[in-house]
C-alpha cells in the first residue's frame, strides 16, 4: 500500500519521512480527525468522490474537538489533489489526518500544535472481491457502538475506533468478515466502518443518525441515487431482528463502496438480492464518472495523472 509522497503540513514529502515523535498527542489520547475518500479512474483522469462533503465533514469533526485547522477548505482540496497527481495515482484511497502533535502530555489538548496530513495509495475491495460478488458474512458484536453521550459517533475521530476494532476483531476470530454494532438500546448503528441499509418489500431503512452512526457520505450517496430510482427510503431504527428477516442487507462505505452482506449471525440473506445490484452498478457508473445525473458530485484531478 506505498506510494512515493505524502502531503505534510504544507509540502510533499518522501512517504518513509512522515513521521511524528513518540509523544504526540493523539498517539496517546486518541485526539485526531480524520477522513477516507476514494478517487476512480474516469474517462478525463482521476475523478475524487465528493471531495467537498469530505473535507466539511473533516472541518466538523476538528470543530467538535476544538482543534483549529492551519488549512482553508481550499488549501485541502488542492492538496488532496496534489496528492494524487505527484503520486500519478489513476484511483486512490486517499487519508487526509488532522491530529494533536507533538509538544504537551495531559488531557487538555489545546496547546499542543495540529498538524495535518495527507496519503493516498491504491486500496482495492476493502471487503474482498468475493465479499462485494456474493456478499460477507456479518455478525453482530457484543461491543455495544460508542453513544451520542460518550463519545459523539458523528465526528470522524481517531480515538473512536477502538470501538470499531474491538468489534472487528472480535467478528473475524469468531470467522466472519463484518461487525454490526448495536447501541445501548440496542437497536442497529454501524458495521466497523460501514453504514447499514436493508431492503424490506422493496423499501429501503437505515438507522438514523440519533442511533449514533456516523454520518456516512456514501450512506448519503446511496440513499439520494435510491430516491432517485424511484425507491423509498426511511431513516428509522432497526432491531436486530430486522436484519435476519430482511428481503436484502447491504453496507457502504468510502473504503467498503456498496457491499452485499449475505448472512447476519448465520441467518441466511443469500445472494446479493435485485435492489442491492442495481444500486451497487448505479454507484459505480456514478464514480467513475458514466452517469451525468451525479456528475456534480465528481471533482476532477486537473492534472492528469502520467501514464504507468
Ligand atoms: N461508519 C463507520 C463507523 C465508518 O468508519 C465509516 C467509514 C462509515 C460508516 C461510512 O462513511 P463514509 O465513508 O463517509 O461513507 N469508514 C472509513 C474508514 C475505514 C478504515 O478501515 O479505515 C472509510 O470507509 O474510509
Amino acid at each position: 500500500m506505498e506510494a512515493d509522497k505524502i502531503w505534510m503540513n504544507g509540502s510533499l514529502v518522501d512517504w518513509a519521512d512522515a513521521t511524528v515523535h513518540v509523544l504526540t498527542h493523539a498517539l496517546h489520547y486518541g485526539t485526531s480527525v480524520f477522513e477516507g475518500i476514494r478517487a476512480y479512474e474516469t474517462d478525463d483522469g482521476p475523478a475524487v468522490f465528493r471531495l467537498d462533503q469530505h473535507l466539511l465533514r473533516l472541518e466538523r469533526s476538528a470543530a467538535q474537538y476544538y482543534m483549529p485547522l492551519p488549512f482553508s477548505h481550499e488549501d485541502l482540496r488542492a492538496a488532496v489533489h496534489q496528492v494524487i497527481s505527484a503520486n500519478g495515482l489513476h484511483e486512490a484511497y486517499i487519508r487526509p489526518i488532522a491530529l494533536r502533535g507533538y509538544g504537551v502530555m495531559g488531557l487538555n489538548p489545546v496547546e499542543a500544535p495540529v498538524d495535518v496530513a495527507i496519503a493516498a495509495w491504491v486500496w482495492g475491495a476493502y471487503l474482498g472481491e468475493d465479499g462485494l460478488k456474493h456478499g460477507i458474512k456479518a455478525k453482530i458484536s457484543s461491543w455495544r457502538r460508542i453513544g451520542n453521550n460518550t463519545i459523539p459517533a458523528t465526528a470522524k475521530a481517531g480515538g473512536q475506533y477502538l470501538n470499531s476494532i474491538l468489534a472487528k476483531m472480535e467478528t473475524q476470530h469468531a470467522g466472519y468478515q463484518e461487525a454490526i454494532l448495536l447501541n445501548e438500546l440496542g437497536m442497529v448503528t454501524d458495521g466497523s466502518g460501514e453504514n447499514i441499509f436493508v431492503v424490506k418489500d422493496g423499501v429501503l431503512s437505515t438507522p438514523p443518525i440519533s442511533a449514533s452512526i456516523l454520518e456516512g457520505i456514501t450512506r448519503n450517496s446511496i440513499m439520494e441515487i435510491a430516491r432517485t430510482e424511484g425507491y423509498e427510503v426511511l431513516e428509522r431504527d432497526l432491531a436486530r431482528a430486522e436484519l435476519y428477516h430482511a428481503d436484502e442487507v447491504f453496507v457502504t462505505g468510502t473504503a467498503a463502496e456498496v457491499c452485499p452482506v449475505r448472512s447476519v449471525d448465520d441467518h441466511l440473506i443469500g445472494e446479493p438480492g435485485p435492489v442491492t445490484q442495481r444500486l451497487q452498478h448505479v454507484f459505480h457508473e456514478v464514480v467513475h464518472g458514466r452517469d451525468p445525473r451525479w456528475a456534480h458530485w465528481l471533482d476532477p484531478v486537473s492534472a492528469k495523472a502520467p501514464a504507468g
